[in-house]
């Protein structure tokens, strides 16, 4: 089956080499996907654009990046050995330990000669007369391949503000999520954060300890639940590793990706003892998880007036920690629902305004106007720094896509196509797109879910796909239009009974000026979504025109 030729290239793709499928990127769900692929005896080209791979692990080296979800959870369960020998050191593993594990996967399963780095897909387009995708790269590789698949990343392009003068800045800039490779030092420098998210609230706290002066700029205050973070309890880790067919099926099975207790009543039905004493434990336990907020009561992300509840115990919370009132009001969010933008975990983090090298700047009180050679302007005044931290997120979910000219069936853009959002089915394929397949595409739980369970589910799903086609001699699978409008509906109509539409987040497109505003990620939860999948898989790929 392996059918790789070397051919030399020419730009218009005739005389290409002939691959099997490319896939683009080399993050979780890219080397895993190559590691599939490959076991089915497909020729594979990965493309990544990093030095690297590792993706979102690559390039988030800012101090004090960390996933949140539980280490012995967000990890590949593909293989039983792979998931027994590796050795989780924290609860939450930092950057570096999640970079050295992606790499010792590569190596492990030898997946590094098929992946070129330091290399981009500029286009794919789709040649109806051969069935084929030509990908041509920022290095001038063009390739023809039958099957392309996206593994792009949710949140791989960054996204900066929207105001005039950031090239002119005469000090250090750097962005969260393209840190460079060598480390930083802030000690005794004035520095500025703009962004309060996952990784603005992050950064925050070590920043602070080694900068003479830091200015946090927030534009919206968040949610920050204490990440208890420490070093992993080896019985914990034995335990979950003695039982982890049973552990991986529950995660599948849940709502996030992480196995919860079922929540049985609405948060109004008990009283408000029994609502902050729940609220505490997850508050306080060591070993709690940002999840639990949200899944103790069955109606936290539909009920506004349940949903208060949290939003409130977490503002007393903030109030209890920060020293200065005016500040601990500026932090305490409020107009939007908690869970509804991305809540997250922090270390110290309130606690850091409380230093006296910390100060914040409400942007909603006075909005920045500009970066200047020397630092930053708001309404109201000026500030000087010699550092600026970009802590202001990215184009998710369709951002890595759209940057590539992507040219379906008569030549129809995938950019245009999605002008008024994307429409997909099941989040994995486009009508129109013959053969490509998007890795925790918009329209599947991707975001809202444990990434990995997320990427591994797509990638199984994909690879059975194509390995069913082979085997039948199905040349290629096409969403049907209809089939992606009615998916594309019931994500909208889904997210529609929750309280996510109303906050303004990258989950809904609204952190970038122009984006449509629907939401991006299936909320139905990723057990029925699996579920879903797999009956579109049983009834012979409905919804999918195979030749
Ligand atoms: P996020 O969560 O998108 O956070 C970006 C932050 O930057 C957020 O506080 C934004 O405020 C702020 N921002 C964005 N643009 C601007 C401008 N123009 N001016 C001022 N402030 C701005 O990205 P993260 O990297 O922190 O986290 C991404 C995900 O990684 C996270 O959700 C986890 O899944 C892991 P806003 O809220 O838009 O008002």
């Amino acid at each position: 089956m392996t059918a790789t030729s070397e051919r030399s290239a020419s730009p218009t793709g005739q005389g290409a080499r002939q691959v099997d499928a490319v896939v683009v990127g080399a993050g979780f769900a890219g080397l895993y996907m190559l590691h599939k692929l490959r076991e089915l005896g497909l020729s594979v080209q990965v493309y990544e654009a990093g030095d690297g791979v590792g993706g979102t692990w690559y390039w988030n080296r800012y101090p004090g990046a960390r996933v949140d979800v539980k280490s012995v959870y967000y990890n590949y369960s593909f293989d039983r050995d792979l998931e027994q020998e590796w050795e989780w050191t924290e609860k939450y593993p930092p950057q570096p330990e999640l970079l050295r594990y992606i790499n010792h996967v590569a190596d492990r399963f030898d997946l590094r000669k098929d992946v070129q780095l330091r290399t981009r897909v500029t286009e794919a387009v789709y040649d109806e007369s051969v069935a084929r995708w030509r990908i041509t790269t920022n290095r001038g590789d063009v390739v023809s391949a039958q099957f392309t698949i996206m593994a792009t990343g949710c949140l791989s392009v960054s996204k900066m503000v929207e105001i005039p003068g950031i090239a002119t800045f005469n000090g250090r800039s750097f962005h969260t999520g393209n840190w460079p490779e060598q480390d930083v030092d802030f000690t005794g420098r004035r520095v500025a954060v703009i962004g309060t998210g996952s990784s603005g609230v992050q950064v925050i706290p070590l920043v602070a300890e080694v900068a003479e002066q830091l200015t946090v700029f927030q534009r919206t205050a968040n949610y920050v639940i204490p990440a208890h973070n420490h070093a992993i309890d080896p019985e914990f880790q034995r335990a979950v590793k003695a039982r982890y067919p049973d552990v991986r099926k529950a995660n599948r099975e849940s709502s996030f990706g992480i196995a919860q207790p079922e929540a049985t009543k609405s948060a109004l039905e008990v009283s408000e003892g029994e609502r902050n004493a729940y609220y505490r434990r997850v508050w306080t336990n060591k070993d709690s998880e940002l999840v639990s907020m949200l899944t103790g009561f069955t109606d936290m992300l539909t009920d506004e007036t349940a949903n208060e509840t949290a939003a409130q115990f977490v503002r007393d919370r903030i109030a209890e920690i920060v020293t200065d009132p005016a500040v601990a009001k500026a932090l305490q969010p409020t107009g939007y629902p908690f869970g509804a933008k991305r809540p997250c975990l922090g270390t110290n983090y309130y606690e850091t305004f409380n230093r006296s090298n910390v100060r914040l700047v409400d942007l909603r009180a006075t909005p920045l106007t500009e970066v200047t050679q020397s630092g930053l302007a708001t309404m109201e005044e000026t500030f000087e720094f010699d550092d600026i931290v970009y802590a202001t997120g990215y184009d998710a979910m369709t951002g890595a896509l759209a940057a590539i000219d992507i040219h379906g069936r008569g030549g129809v853009s995938l950019q245009e196509e999605w002008a008024a959002g994307p429409t997909t089915y099941l989040g994995l394929a486009v009508a129109g797109f013959p053969n490509l397949f998007t890795i925790t595409g918009p329209g599947s739980p991707s975001v809202l879910s444990n990434m990995l369970v997320s990427i591994e589910q797509h990638v199984d799903w994909v690879g059975d796909a194509i390995d069913e086609m082979r085997r039948n001699g199905v040349t290629t699978m096409e969403a049907e239009a209809d089939a992606a409008e009615e998916w594309t509906r019931h994500v909208a109509d889904v997210g529609n009974t929750t309280l996510y539409p109303k906050a303004d987040s990258w989950y809904m497109g609204s952190n970038v000026p122009g984006k449509p505003r629907v939401m991006f990620a299936y909320i139905g939860g990723v057990g029925a979504y699996r579920e879903k999948c797999d009956q579109v898989a049983a009834a012979n790929y409905e919804g999918f025109t195979l030749t």
